[in-house]
């Protein structure tokens, strides 16, 4: 029977069927030779991972540890034929992988050796052939082995995160046990042997704030309530260790960045109850009166504000927008002021964030109220004429000297300056009129010819005694009167007078 001359090769097995090939898979030892040393260590010291596996003899598989560190060759296992009677006329030979490089074989004892160490995360085994052969007539003996020579493996891999460091981002006031990434590692050793590959995954750093999932690497929020306005990013350092994280297992670890993105947590608040402004009573409508802020600790549509102005007293006379840039919120005059009339106004300015999150109304309300004080500043004022412009009717034959009528102009600052009236001098028009410098009343200085100029225009001037760069103009028209119209009795002298206590502008005609 053919197997009955077949070479045995026997060792003790660690490993699953699967290596056992069909060819060789009967027979039983007729040599139990000891395997290597390092193998009958780790049997005799009952690793762990060893009483998982199946055991069972196979004849077809011999082991070598890898990273074997011995001056001496490794011993691997030993070649034997039936047919040897140890009378030295049978000689092994080995042919296949590695052979003569890392792989001898003794031809009269079959005893087979690794020259150098193996790594079985580069090559986990190697296909080799054995054959013994008649010393005498080199003939095989039986028909050539197949067998294979698996690399032992050890724990010398960490686990290691290829994809680190991390960085990743949540949602402040996120809930305890929301997600935030998973981290993998990933560890060259034989994942089907023993624990060099199983990892578990723990937080080195990181606590109470995160946690880690120890076996899927999921990282997740540990504490309630987390703050960006008070601690935005966090350095979160995760370990992964082999041997299913026992002592003496190896380990590798990676940072993982984690920020915290805003939510609307936090109402505009102003820093102060009260806001004074100052304004002078020229500053045009629709200029900046000042600006106020209400502050907002959190970020970007979050951190808006929205200014509004309380209905009240002095609600009408100011406007509130926002400065899209700074979120302040500027105050503008919406009406005219004058400080003789009114020199301070009071009104209240509310703040409030647009953008609301639900989940957070709780923490609110999401705005703040102040008071706005406005002061209007006096500010030194040119003379004010009683109207915008005067009319005023003469006749032709008017005497020199005679009134025909008066302007009025009044200082209305504190200092209630005294006015001086003048006309002013234009050139493409003669000097009919003379003005009063004191009195404002204008009098004819030459006699007036309706045929040549019915409307006389004149522009009167008036100027404060204690500050002469502050003036106003007022445009006085005359009519000159036709005194043909009327019938000769009536063209007598008349006289025309503007009574001491005259209202402003008013002009004053007496016929006799
Ligand atoms: C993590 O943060 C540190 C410190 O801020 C920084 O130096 C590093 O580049 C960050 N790493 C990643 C992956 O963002
Ligand atoms: C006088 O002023 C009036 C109104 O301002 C204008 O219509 C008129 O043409 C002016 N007359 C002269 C002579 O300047
Ligand atoms: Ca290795
Ligand atoms: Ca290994
Ligand atoms: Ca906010
Ligand atoms: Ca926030």
């Amino acid at each position: 029977m053919l197997m009955g001359n077949c070479l045995l090769l026997i060792l003790w097995c660690l490993l699953d069927k699967s290596f056992v090939s069909p060819m060789h898979s009967s027979a039983q030892s007729k040599l139990g030779k000891e395997h290597h040393r390092g193998l009958r260590d780790q049997r005799r010291h009952g690793l762990s991972g060893l009483h998982r596996v199946k055991r069972g003899w196979v004849w077809n598989q011999f082991f070598v540890l890898e990273e074997y560190m011995g001056t001496d060759p490794q011993y691997v296992g030993k070649l034997h034929s039936d047919l040897d009677k140890g009378d030295n006329l049978v000689k092994y030979t080995l042919s296949g992988e590695g052979v003569g490089s890392i792989f001898t074989v003794e031809p009269t004892t079959g005893d087979i050796h690794a020259l150098r160490s193996l790594d079985r995360e580069e090559k986990p085994y190697y296909a080799l052939r054995a054959q013994a052969v008649d010393v005498l007539t080199g003939r095989p003996l039986e028909p050539e082995s197949e067998f294979i020579i698996k690399v032992q493996d050890i724990n010398d891999n960490e686990p290691k995160f290829l994809e680190g460091p991390y960085s990743a981002s949540v949602p402040e006031m996120s809930p305890v046990g929301t997600y935030v990434i998973q981290v993998t590692a990933t560890d060259a050793d034989d994942p089907t042997y023993g624990n060099s590959a199983r990892i578990v995954y723990s937080i080195l750093h990181g606590q109470p704030y995160f946690s880690v999932d120890p076996k899927t690497g999921v990282i997740k929020i540990a504490l309630p309530n987390m703050d960006r306005e008070v601690k935005e990013t966090y350095q979160v350092l995760i370990q992964a260790k082999d041997m299913g994280g026992q002592l003496g297992g190896l380990a590798g670890t990676t940072i993982v960045n984690i920020t915290l993105t805003d939510v609307n947590d936090n109402p505009p608040r102003f820093a102060k109850s009260i806001f004074h402004l100052r304004v002078p009573e020229s500053a045009p409508v629709g200029s900046s009166v000042g600006k106020i802020k209400a502050h907002d600790l959190d970020l970007g549509k979050n951190a808006e504000v929205e200014y509004s102005i309380v209905p009240g007293d002095s609600s009408s006379m100011f406007d509130i927008y926002t400065d899209e840039q700074t979120q302040e919120g500027i105050v503008v005059l919406r009406k005219p002021l004058d400080y003789e009339n009114r020199k301070a106004y009071s009104f209240k300015v509310e703040a409030s964030n647009p953008h609301l999150d639900s989940r957070f109304l709780h923490l609110g309300p999401y705005k703040d109220s102040a008071t706005v004080k406005v002061s209007v500043m006096d500010v030194d004022e040119p003379p004010l004429f009683s109207r915008s412009s005067y009319n005023m009717e003469t006749y032709e034959d008017t005497p020199m000297g005679i009134v025909i009528g008066a302007v009025t102009a009044e200082d209305l600052d504190i200092g209630d300056s005294p006015i001086r009236y003048s006309i002013e001098w234009r050139k493409d028009d003669e000097n009919y009129f003379d003005i009063d410098p004191v009195e404002g009343t204008i009098t004819t200085s030459e006699a007036l010819d309706r045929e040549r100029t019915a409307k006389h225009n004149i522009t009167v001037v008036a100027t404060k005694v204690n500050n002469p760069l502050l003036y106003s103009r007022v445009s006085v028209t005359i009519s000159v009167l036709d005194v043909n119209e009327f019938p000769p009795e009536l063209s007598h002298p008349y006289e025309a007078f503007v009574c001491e206590d005259a209202k402003v502008g008013q002009v004053n005609r007496i016929y006799h």
